[in-house]
């Protein structure tokens, strides 16, 4: 009918193609989804909805207050020109000819990434990130990158967020013109916890780095330097900064630990200055960098390599700026810091509290602490709406130098064991982590590899096995895609290889490789997969669409499926995302198509004979119901 036609000519209006004017006759035939007319993104009747399902069925319009966070709006200065624009006219090699001729400790912040990775369960939603953007650009200016990319932030965007990461990179890097954007890449699983195939590898790189990822940190879970080959090529081929990274375990300082010796550190610090890297990364994800160890480590990977060093290292330990200030003290590059507000703990140490720190000392910053107050003041007022994904931890957590847990997994394995119904047994779980590290043969652990042993040690513990009866009792035992993965080589070859015994169990009878596991992966084939977008979706699927179903394919077509559901409300305030409104309260929303809806939460109604409830709203002067199903 006539509605049906007006559907199909806004569409047609609506299409970037058609609007950029980039469109010839076949245009309409090759876009077959102009004619999915039942889909009306943003429309209001999405937002009503998605507001009304979170009343019903979550909050039952009980609602904290929220202040507003403060949004600085800095002056932009005359020149704003920083580490970006060094790497734009000098290339890598003159942004670390740059980096040698510093004296002051350079800093990276960290709360668009691993902070809130760590913190909260990776929760921070974009449009957060976007309103502090471009002030971090002015008063973080002499920050040396922005850690904002890769980890979990992908996986999360997609499967909980409901909004897409390239979007993200690209409305960041709109804002943050100066300052290196850096990203964490886990070598051969990118930003998956598998392997995946080179061609992706390859492809993810190259489009992140024309999405404007600038310094690509890449590590392998294992400290295999192999797994970081084909990653290290091709960000070094895109021109980018290559941090290639030694992920830290064990206690140099201890002489009776002699696997991960401060010699150990030095030969693969060595390896990864041969192979090109531009920077050393040193990854202490678990915080077991200890300050004197930081000193004694630095200063020996100083002699011993050219290129400059960078520290990441976490406060889960509660010793985490001494640590930061003593490897400042042996001649560190730079560090990684996060804002106060969203610092300590599992998180990084704090970025505030090291300017401060270094002040008037021969490593001053040079980072204005009032100007950087004003951003932690910011998420100070942002992080209580994502109160519900914290850990509730409240102190630093020394037990940690024994278990050898990495930070955003510390926080997250409480949770993830009471999903199990083994709450009262986190402990003995904790004391299974250890203990399964040493079966599996002492390794380095870091996503995916520790998430293997968090798996097995939560398998041994409900099936009752033990170190010693596990390869008795194994044999009948079908163990968790993660373990079989590892002990087929999958995730790379451990140092001093696998327990033979063990393997033996796991694999029941299947050979492990030795190989590089992208050398045996067949190649993904793109177009395959945009075609396949195209029919099944109805999206004109760009490389990013296409990559980010290489990488995740039933996560990628959920999101495509929720958007074409229930809307897109990436633009949606936080507090409202995750807390609805209150009984009584009033909203603004903004629609893509520029309208703005003013919405006020009138009622929630009594449950009907049908187990519904009718929320009674009141949208720009008038009154509208929503009947929503209740599940609770
Ligand atoms: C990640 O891989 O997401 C990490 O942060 C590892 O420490
Ligand atoms: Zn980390």
């Amino acid at each position: 009918g006539v509605k049906t036609n007006i559907d199909f000519l806004v569409n047609v209006l609506n299409h970037p193609k058609f609007a950029r004017g980039d469109f010839t006759t076949a245009f309409i035939p090759e876009h077959p989804e102009l004619f999915d007319i039942s889909v009306k993104k943003d429309s209001e009747g999405n937002f009503l909805k998605f507001i009304a399902e979170k009343v019903v069925n979550e909050t039952r319009g009980i609602k904290t207050e929220f202040d507003v966070p403060h949004i600085p709006n800095a002056p932009k200065p005359e020149k704003l020109s920083g580490t970006k624009q060094i790497l734009e006219e000098k290339g890598p090699e003159g942004v670390v000819e740059w980096i040698k001729n510093q004296n002051k400790l350079l800093l990276t912040d960290t709360t668009m990434r691993d902070a809130h990775q760590s913190l909260m369960a990776t929760r921070v939603r974009t449009t957060d990130m976007l309103k502090i953007a471009r002030d971090t650009s002015i008063l973080g200016k002499d920050l040396f990158s922005i850690g904002m990319w890769g980890g979990a932030t992908f996986d999360v965007s997609y499967r909980f967020l409901k909004e897409s990461p390239w979007e993200r990179l690209k409305e960041i890097r709109k804002r943050v013109p100066n300052i290196l954007l850096q990203m964490l890449l886990r070598g051969s699983n990118a930003v998956g916890y598998k392997n995946y195939p080179d061609n992706v590898i390859e492809e993810f790189i190259k489009e992140a780095s024309d999405s404007g990822i600038d310094l690509f940190r890449v590590f392998d879970s294992l400290n295999w330097i192999k797994g970081m080959e084909v990653p290290v090529r091709e960000v070094i081929k895109n021109g980018k900064i290559a941090e290639v990274c030694l992920c830290y375990t064990g206690d140099i300082l201890d002489k009776s630990k002699t696997k991960y010796t401060l010699d150990y550190y030095i030969e693969k610090a060595k390896e990864i200055e041969a192979m090109g890297a531009h920077i050393l990364g040193i990854k202490d994800m678990s915080a077991l960098l200890k300050p004197y160890a930081a000193e004694k480590l630095i200063k020996a990977l100083k002699k011993n390599i050219s290129i400059p060093i960078h520290l990441h290292t976490h406060d889960t330990t509660g010793n985490g700026v001494a640590t930061v200030l003593m490897a400042a003290e042996a001649g560190v590059d730079i560090i990684d810091t996060a804002f106060d507000a969203m610092s300590g703990l599992t998180s990084q140490p704090s970025l505030n509290s090291v300017v401060a720190a270094l002040e008037n000392t021969e490593r001053d910053t040079k980072i204005n602490l009032d100007d950087v107050q004003q951003i932690s003041n910011y998420w100070n007022v942002v992080r209580p709406v994502y109160a519900q994904f914290e850990s509730g931890l409240k102190s630093g957590s020394t037990e940690i130098y024994k278990y050898e847990i990495p930070g955003g997994q510390y926080s997250n394995l409480k949770p993830q064991i009471e999903s199990f119904g083994l709450g009262h047994r986190f402990d003995e779980i904790k004391e299974m982590f250890k203990k399964v590290n040493l079966l599996v043969g002492d390794i380095i652990k870091v996503t995916p590899s520790s998430k293997m042993v968090s798996d097995l040690a939560i398998f041994m513990v409900q099936n009752n096995l033990t170190p010693e009866n596990i390869i008795e009792k194994g044999k009948d035992l079908a163990f968790p895609d993660s373990v079989v993965a590892y002990f087929k080589g999958m995730m790379g070859q451990p140092e001093g290889g696998f327990p033979k015994d063990l393997q033996k169990i796991v694999l029941k009878g299947e050979e492990p490789i030795t190989c590089r596991p992208g050398e045996l992966l067949p190649s993904e084939d793109f177009d395959k997969i945009k075609e396949y977008l195209k029919t099944k979706h109805k999206i004109d699927a760009t490389m990013q669409d296409a990559l980010s179903y290489a990488l995740y394919p039933s996560v990628f077509e959920d999101y495509l499926k929720y958007i074409k559901e229930h809307g897109d409300f990436s633009k949606l305030g936080s507090d409202i995302y995750f807390h609805g409104l209150a009984e009584g309260e009033t909203c603004e929303i903004s629609l893509k198509e520029g309208k703005i809806l003013v919405v006020t939460l009138l009622q929630i109604s009594k449950l009907d004979k049908d187990g519904y409830r009718t929320v009674t709203f009141e949208v720009n002067g008038n009154r509208r119901e929503t009947r929503i199903k209740d599940r609770t």
